[in-house]
């Protein structure tokens, strides 16, 4: 067996991380891909690739155009929870996208990196959370939240009969994520319970076929972390994969709350991995392993992407997403060579068509500096969490200025004057030492860069206001780079992992 097959349980959790909610893998041959939610960010859908199931690559985006992804949606609304298989020689993605007029959507794929096909739509396919399975007749099972399973034809979309309900789990609220597998003599259905926040967990039941009747697991949940110290929380919505020596493992999403109670975590739903065995037919899950070394890697181990990127290359990089869409008119690097453009649609973040082009923030401290051009116009370096969760820092000629949006408020913090042309902004984030029970996360600090390479701080922020347990919703932090007024360049970006103590 080579090198790349084997399959470390030293994991450094998260193996995904920032926001990349509901995870859904599977292998092929020697290959795992995960697909991930995307809600209201374009394009949608992140793909990964792993040879070892730790270190993972961003190799593309499942729904990169608007035919595919229509998003007339606030935040947190959009792409919902992702299965991935592969059948047939071909790879399989069923989605829902929650967006009015949407629904469940199939879509095809030879090569999981793209391009994937138009979407065949479901409209007898109920609820969110969609699976798919082939029996051993090769008829296709489709299971959503509830949990409900109703037949359907893959290649047209047309489903027979009603959805028929399957299993509601062992009591716990929102019965969800199903996914249904073969393994040995009995078909395995995986589901999530106790909402996707502090109560979320995984259980399992078994039946001899795909649609039941199902027999729960006397030991359910499998996994959760409620009620615990844990410093990952929330974890739940799994899905499992044999690695090609017949070990298993689960890849599922949980939280890092930090700060005093209750705790806020503001990098979103992240992608865990952990081990599991086999004893007397179920699924036993192992630890987390949360160790998390100081990042080492010159590239961003997780994005494909080097710490700087110079927007020399004709497509953006597949970590850089936007809001809703992203037209060629209002975003650009072949307007400038090696500039990214952006040029505003409306005049302020604020805006539901707010030009931004940003990645999400994943790691607990990082620095991130963008050198910008507002000769032509107003735009700067934003870190959201939603449309009413917002800082940034923004630069118009001759001055730049902090502003922070927090609900219905905004506000500005700090401006200062700065020579006339291109200026280095920048942002600091850094997480709280977890003994102090009275602050919030992390704080972010905005700031420029002086002409000697020093960091001049102007306003600092308490994180908290950007975490999901004030926003609400599904998301996670984004940063990066946005047009408020008229058009602006940005040279290159960097974004920068610090070390967390
Ligand atoms: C998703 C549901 C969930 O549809 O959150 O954690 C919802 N689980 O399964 C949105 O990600």
């Amino acid at each position: 067996m080579s090198d790349t097959r084997s399959v470390s349980d030293n994991v450094s959790n998260p193996v995904i991380p920032g926001f990349h909610p509901d995870p859904s893998i599977c292998r092929v041959g020697d290959d795992y891909y995960v697909v991930c939610s995307s809600f209201e960010y374009f394009p949608g859908v992140p793909v990964f690739h792993s040879r070892d199931l730790v270190h993972w690559t961003q190799i593309g985006n499942a729904l990169d155009r608007p035919s595919q992804l229509r998003l007339d949606t606030p935040s947190s609304g959009g792409i919902y929870a992702p299965t991935l298989r592969h059948h047939d020689g071909r790879f399989w993605l069923i989605v829902t996208n929650v967006a009015p007029g949407e629904g469940n959507l199939l879509f095809t794929a030879t090569d999981p990196a793209g391009p994937w096909s138009e979407p065949i739509r479901l409209p007898g396919v109920p609820g969110i959370d969609p699976d798919l399975t082939w029996d051993e007749d090769g008829t296709c099972w489709c299971t959503v939240a509830g949990v409900s399973q109703v037949r359907l034809d893959p290649y047209t979309g047309e489903t027979s009969g009603e959805p028929r309900k399957l299993w509601s789990g062992t009591g716990g609220m929102a019965p969800e994520a199903p996914h249904l597998y073969r393994i040995g003599d009995y078909w395995y259905l995986l589901i999530a319970e106790g909402g996707t926040e502090r109560g979320h967990g995984v259980s399992i039941a078994r039946g001899r076929t795909p649609s039941g009747p199902f027999e729960p697991c006397p030991a359910n949940p499998i996994l959760t972390h409620r009620s615990t110290d844990h410093p990952v929380q929330n974890t739940g919505h799994a899905d499992l994969v044999e690695a090609p020596d017949g070990s298993w493992r689960m890849v599922l999403l949980g939280v890092r709350p930090r700060g005093g109670t209750p705790g806020w975590h503001v990098l979103g739903r992240e992608t865990f991995l952990a081990p599991v065995e086999w004893v007397d037919g179920w699924p036993v899950v192992g630890a987390l392993t949360t160790d998390m070394p100081a990042p080492a890697w010159p590239l961003h181990p997780h994005s494909g992407s080097p710490v700087r990127d110079d927007f020399d290359q004709a497509e953006l990089r597949p970590c850089w997403v936007s809001l809703r869409d992203r037209p060629a008119r209002l975003c650009t690097t072949k307007e400038r060579s090696g500039w990214l453009t952006l040029h505003a649609a409306g005049d302020s973040l604020d805006e539901p068509d707010a030009v931004l082009v940003a990645r999400r923030q994943q790691h607990l401290s990082c620095g991130v500096r963008t050198l910008i051009d507002p000769a032509e116009g107003r735009g700067g370096l934003a870190v959201r969490l939603d449309e009413r969760h917002h800082y940034e820092i923004e630069a118009a000629a001759g001055e730049v200025k902090v502003f922070a949006r927090i609900g219905p408020l905004r506000t500005e913090v700090a401006s200062r004057p700065v020579p006339a042309g291109p200026v280095v902004l920048g942002a600091e984030i850094a997480p709280h030492p977890p003994e102090d029970s009275r602050t919030g996360p992390d704080l972010v600090s905005f700031g420029v860069e002086e002409p000697d390479g020093t960091f001049t701080a102007l306003g600092t922020l308490d994180g908290r206001y950007l975490s999901t347990e004030v926003a609400g919703g599904f998301t996670g932090r984004v940063i990066g780079m946005y047009a408020s007024a008229g058009t602006v360049h940005f040279d290159w970006f960097d974004y920068e992992p610090r070390s967390v103590r």
